[in-house]
């Protein structure tokens, strides 16, 4: 207990996940010198695998274990992380699981007994996604939909939930699936600290993480480096005792994450929640991670898909924008309409673009034209970028005081660095913004005994944020769609209509 609370009060962000020098107590773990084979750790439960005690083992090379199949004994000049399997290999006539993996100079070998009655063919569904063919009308719930329903076909847990990271590593639950159809987190957020980067930084070197029991002791790895076996790529490394904490606080007794990898990125995971311990097989893993894998092929040809025709659609947009430009002979005509297209398209509550000597308006700008002049003044200095974006101008140094309510979230786009070249502002007004958070997020920094470190909510209950000084998020899409407006820009220079040369 006193361990557990100085472990809660440890920084989540420095928390060495993979030096926890224990593992899960659902199996067993030899770690040997990959060199020489020396046998320099293993862990306290040996015994019931080899019959020796640990301390029996630190004498013993893996070479002496004959039951070890050849395959496991991972080469010496192989990467690190590189794995081997030998799924249902019989050791005293038990059926086991068997894994090896390098961790820098060691050989790690992990067993777990077969805990599945049967064991798989991976015949499973081999066939493909179904959203694969190209011309599928689904969007992209269908995709989260059926990838929890086929999860949910081979795995016996409670609760699935598919997480979508954001940009700062906030999440939202966007699709879920539970037994008797009670969901409970669909649409509900998380704050980032909920996954703190070195968990997250995990999910990049493992294709998926199993929590067997929140209530079951850890077991010490016993030997000469035991504190520092770099337990990254162990399937059984033993769990943070904060996120444990978080785990009882949701309900949940085991936890099984896969994670999404879209294009090498993190873009989510799935999470799959059961009340009671649910030990699960090996195997199953496997075919679950194999079917996430199917699914993130191709669900990152949907959106690149998706992308394509956006760019296409925004460059329809912008031709015949640039098209009806050309009715007119009148620059001022040419100009005005630019900014009126612009201001639909963007929903923005005030566009002013400034060409050669003069500024072009949506709307009438008298009543806050100095604060224009000043936001003209502050943004002609920074050259840090073409395209910049804030959801309010008042968060940008020396802006504070701006308070026309028309011009709260900013775009701005400008052509080149040079003074004098047009420029482009795209405004926002401030909107309330609803957010559902899984419980209150501040209450992740409940201060234990007087410090103000974080640790995990008790309550998961939906609660709502309203924030109403900034405006609506620049989405991918506006910014994507201002490169082009820009390049639209460079166009109108080299043409002679609105007279912008
Ligand atoms: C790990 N946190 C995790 C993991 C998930 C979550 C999925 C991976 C391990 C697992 O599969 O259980 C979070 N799980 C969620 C979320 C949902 C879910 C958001 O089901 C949504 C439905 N956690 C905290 C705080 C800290 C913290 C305050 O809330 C730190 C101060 C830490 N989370 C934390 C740590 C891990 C973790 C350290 C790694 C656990 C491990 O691998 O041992």
């Amino acid at each position: 207990e006193i361990q557990n609370q100085e472990a809660l009060t440890a920084n989540c962000e420095k928390e060495q996940l993979h030096l926890s020098g224990q593992i899960q107590n659902i199996g067993y773990m030899i770690v040997a010198d990959a060199d020489t084979l020396d046998i320099v750790a293993a862990s306290d439960n040996i015994s019931g695998l080899t019959g020796a005690d640990p301390q029996q083992m630190l004498s013993l090379s893996l070479s002496a274990m004959d039951w070890l199949p050849e395959s496991l004994l991972i080469e010496l000049n192989s990467s690190p992380g590189s794995r081997a399997y030998a799924f249902n290999h019989y050791i005293h006539k038990e059926r086991m699981h068997l894994r090896s993996f390098r961790a820098e100079s060691r050989i790690i070998i992990e067993v777990e007994p077969a805990r599945s009655e049967h064991s798989f063919s991976y015949a499973g569904n081999n066939g493909k996604f179904p959203g694969s063919s190209r011309d599928t009308d689904w969007d992209e719930t269908d995709y989260w939909n059926h990838l929890l329903d086929e999860l949910m076909a081979i795995l016996p847990f409670h609760r699935f939930v598919l997480y979508r990271f954001s940009d700062d590593f906030s999440g939202e639950v966007v699709a879920e699936r539970a037994e008797g159809g009670d969901t409970q987190y669909l649409g509900l957020k998380f704050p980032a600290s909920d996954i703190p980067a070195i968990a997250r930084q995990m999910y990049y070197e493992n294709p998926s993480r199993l929590i067997a029991d929140v209530n079951a002791s850890a077991t010490d790895l016993i030997g000469k480096d035991e504190e520092t076996v770099n337990l990254t790529w162990s399937e059984l490394r033993s769990v943070s005792p904060v996120h444990n904490q978080y785990l009882k606080n949701m309900g949940v007794c085991t936890s099984y994450s896969i994670p999404l990898m879209i294009s090498n990125r993190l873009w989510g995971i799935v999470s799959c929640h059961h009340p009671t311990a649910l030990p699960l097989d090996a195997q199953f893993r496997y075919e679950a991670e194999q079917s996430v894998r199917r699914f993130c092929s191709t669900y990152a040809t949907y959106l690149s898909r998706r992308k394509l025709a956006m760019l296409r659609d925004y460059d329809d947009v912008l031709s015949s924008l640039l098209a009806q430009m050309t009715l007119t002979d009148d620059a001022d005509e040419a100009n005005q309409f630019f900014v009126d297209a612009l201001k639909a398209r963007y929903e923005a509550s005030h566009v002013a673009l400034r060409v050669k000597d003069g500024w072009y308006h949506s709307d009438q700008e008298d009543a806050f034209s100095q604060d224009l002049d000043k936001i003209d003044r502050k943004y002609r200095q920074d050259i840090s970028d073409y395209i910049l974006h804030t959801q309010s101008v008042r968060d940008i140094d020396g802006l504070g005081d701006i308070t026309a309510s028309q011009l709260r979230g900013l775009m701005t786009i400008r052509v080149s660095f040079e003074r004098n070249a047009p420029r482009l502002y795209l405004f926002r007004p401030p909107e309330a913004q609803i957010t559902n958070w899984a419980g209150n997020p501040d209450k992740n920094k409940q201060a234990q005994s007087g410090s103000n470190v974080l640790s995990p909510r008790t309550s998961f209950e939906k609660w709502t944020q309203v924030k109403g000084e900034s405006s609506m998020p620049w989405s991918t899409g506006d910014i994507l769609f201002a490169k082009k407006v820009r390049v639209s820009m460079l166009n109108l220079i080299n043409q002679s209509h609105g007279n912008w040369s």
